[in-house]
């Protein structure tokens, strides 16, 4: 089976391969020493780009965490491809890892060709717009970035004027004002940062600077069945509400929005709840 195969086969829509040595300028020593202590002598990274589209039934949760949990589904896709390289470079070491990676995985994608560069920060690979989830594999193999590294988007501005925070600049995206980030953030919040919440469509993740995107105005559905169906795209008070720690990890088991616990999602509601028109005249404008 050749590579290309191996990685379409595992339902990529894209994927390309970078020399570890070009990721350390974005690698901090503690990342460094992660990646090493899961593949000693880290020299290649193949990165791939599966696509999650769920469609755009209106709801208050972001895309992304519709479907099943892409840190579950991804590897579970990538585990096959792990063992089609093992079989063609035997002796090697394949450590496949999505999201939590010491690996910056849009640097990964942007050295290796894959796609474009989004503004919003981004990989875009089309027709599938930013709606993608990034898989990489490190290993000892020796693959060298692309010649022609990805290229920056048509830069219309869209997702800058969209963003309601400011978290997106010129400079990439501000972690600590980011919706996406608040919306998961446990602990007390300034009152800036309720006011930002209760106005926010969502209350989990924010899909805001890839709605206006002009790559995703006619963004396929995506082929992989974990992220089409079963999905969840609503949450209501009561569906969290008086629920321990265990139960609602159980009753949402699988789900990429669980991992924080019932509480973030409870004031979120709560703020909705709260903030004048309720969270159904506040939703984000539909996709279409
Ligand atoms: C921390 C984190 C967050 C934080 C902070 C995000 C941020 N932009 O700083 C928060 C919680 C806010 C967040 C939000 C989201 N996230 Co997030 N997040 C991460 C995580 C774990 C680390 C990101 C990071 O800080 N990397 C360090 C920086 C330096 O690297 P980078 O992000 O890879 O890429 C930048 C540079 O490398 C540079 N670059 C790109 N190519 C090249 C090429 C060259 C040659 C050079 C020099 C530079 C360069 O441009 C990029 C953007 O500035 C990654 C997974 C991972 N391990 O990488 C997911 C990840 C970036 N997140 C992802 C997603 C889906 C989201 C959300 C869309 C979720 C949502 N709907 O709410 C939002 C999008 C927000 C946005 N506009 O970026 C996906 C992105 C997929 C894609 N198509 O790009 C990732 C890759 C997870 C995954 N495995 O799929 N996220
Ligand atoms: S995810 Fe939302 S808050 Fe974060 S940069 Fe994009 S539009 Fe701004
Ligand atoms: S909205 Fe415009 S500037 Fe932003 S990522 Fe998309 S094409 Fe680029």
């Amino acid at each position: 089976m050749t590579l290309d195969e191996l990685w379409t086969g595992s339902g990529a829509a894209a994927w390309g391969t970078c020399a570890y040595r070009d990721l350390l300028p974005a690698m901090d020593e503690a990342a460094r020493a992660k990646a090493a202590g899961l593949c000693p002598d880290p020299a290649g990274v193949f990165v791939a780009a599966y696509p999650y589209f769920p469609g755009d039934t209106p709801g208050n949760l972001s895309l992304y965490a519709r479907g099943q949990d892409y840190h579950v589904a991804i590897p579970r896709r990538m585990e096959q491809v792990c063992e089609g390289l093992r079989t063609l470079y035997p002796g090697r070491n394949f450590v496949r890892m999505v999201d939590d990676s010491p690996l910056p995985e849009r640097m990964c994608a942007g050295l290796a060709g894959v796609g474009l560069r989004g503004r919003n920060g981004m990989t875009i690979v089309p027709p599938w717009g930013t709606y993608l989830f990034l898989g990489t594999v490190l290993t000892d193999l020796p693959l060298e970035s692309a010649p022609e590294i990805s290229s920056l988007c048509m830069d219309c501005g869209a997702c800058l004027e969209a963003c309601p925070s400011g978290a997106l600049t010129l400079e990439g995206v501000d972690r600590g004002k980011c919706l996406s980030d608040l919306t998961q953030r446990k602990g007390e919040l300034t009152d800036r940062e309720r006011e930002a919440l209760s106005r926010h469509g969502l209350v989990w993740g924010c899909d805001l600077c890839q709605r206006v995107c002009p790559y995703n105005q006619d963004v396929p559905l995506s082929p992989l069945p974990e992220f089409r169906e079963d999905q969840i795209t609503d949450l209501e008070p009561e569906d969290v509400a008086c629920l321990t720690n265990r139960q609602f990890r159980e009753k949402y088991a699988g789900r990429a929005f669980t991992w924080r616990g019932p509480g973030v999602l409870r004031r979120n509601l709560e703020l909705h709840r709260e903030s004048s028109g309720g969270a159904e005249g506040k939703k984000e404008p539909s996709h279409t």
